[in-house]
């Protein structure tokens, strides 16, 4: 009491200032943990708007992931099922339908169409096998898209790892306009592309879901060759998840 009536104005601000600070900060306190305790806690993201991309998935034709397939820089299997992929409400598989080209139009088995025909069935009949060594599919989303994800599956009726695999995105069917690569496994540039950094992955249910950042795109090509039981390609299913761009 005495120190204060006898201190200058000038050494009560800061003091008074503590005071309200200390305030603040109780009350920010109190505030977060009724938050807390009332709510459980909302995903990453979501203060953004953001919400899980509406993935289905077709049904496991086996349990788990062998860690035993012999080749090299494979990703270890997660363990358990890959978390939601947010992005904005509203995009969804822009990809269903389109039109699919291919480095082999005339498919060894099945038809080039079965890339984006929403079959992703794991079984005899739901995948187009194409021809030996390196080969691209290149889907058409027939105007300019904000692609958040792309979720491809070679084959999953056994595990199976594909090799040399490139994800790219583009503004022409050919591939020269603004190409970005997404994804890209061939670390020793064996198909020319450039040598990625990304891992080898075993094949299951699940896909392989590639980051595309909502990146702008009209054009989406996906390069392989072969895989670890024999030297052809196959898709069973390309999703690309998307909305039109603005
Ligand atoms: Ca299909
Ligand atoms: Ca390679």
């Amino acid at each position: 009491m005495k120190r204060q009536t006898a201190a200058p104005s000038t050494a009560v601000r800061p003091s008074s200032r503590r005071v309200v600070l200390a305030i603040a900060a109780l009350l920010s306190l109190g505030v977060f943990a009724g938050t807390l305790e009332a709510q459980a806690p909302a995903p990453a993201g979501a203060a953004q708007g953001l919400v899980p991309i509406p993935i289905q998935l077709p049904k496991p034709m086996f349990e788990g992931t062998p860690q035993n397939l012999r080749v090299p820089n494979l990703q270890k299997p997660l363990g358990r099922p890959r978390d939601p992929f947010l992005a904005p409400a509203g995009v969804t598989n822009v990809a269903k339908g389109k039109k699919v080209t291919s480095s082999d139009m005339e498919p060894v088995i099945g038809e080039i169409e079965q890339v984006t025909d929403a079959d992703k069935k794991g079984a005899e009949g739901s995948f187009v096998e194409l021809g030996p060594g390196v080969q691209h599919v290149t889907i058409d989303l027939g105007a300019m898209h904000e692609v958040y994800a792309v979720l491809f599956w070679h084959f999953h009726k056994t595990p199976r790892v594909y090799f040399d695999v490139v994800v790219q995105l583009a503004d022409d069917a050919g591939f020269t306009k603004n190409v970005r690569t997404l994804f890209n496994n061939d670390n020793d540039n064996t198909s020319g592309l450039g040598a990625g950094t990304d891992m080898n992955f075993v094949e299951t249910s699940e896909g392989k879901l590639v980051d595309a950042k909502g990146a702008r795109a009209r054009y989406v090509r996906l390069y392989s060759r072969g895989n670890n039981a024999n030297e052809l390609n196959h898709y069973v299913e390309v999703e690309v998840f998307g909305r039109p761009a603005k």
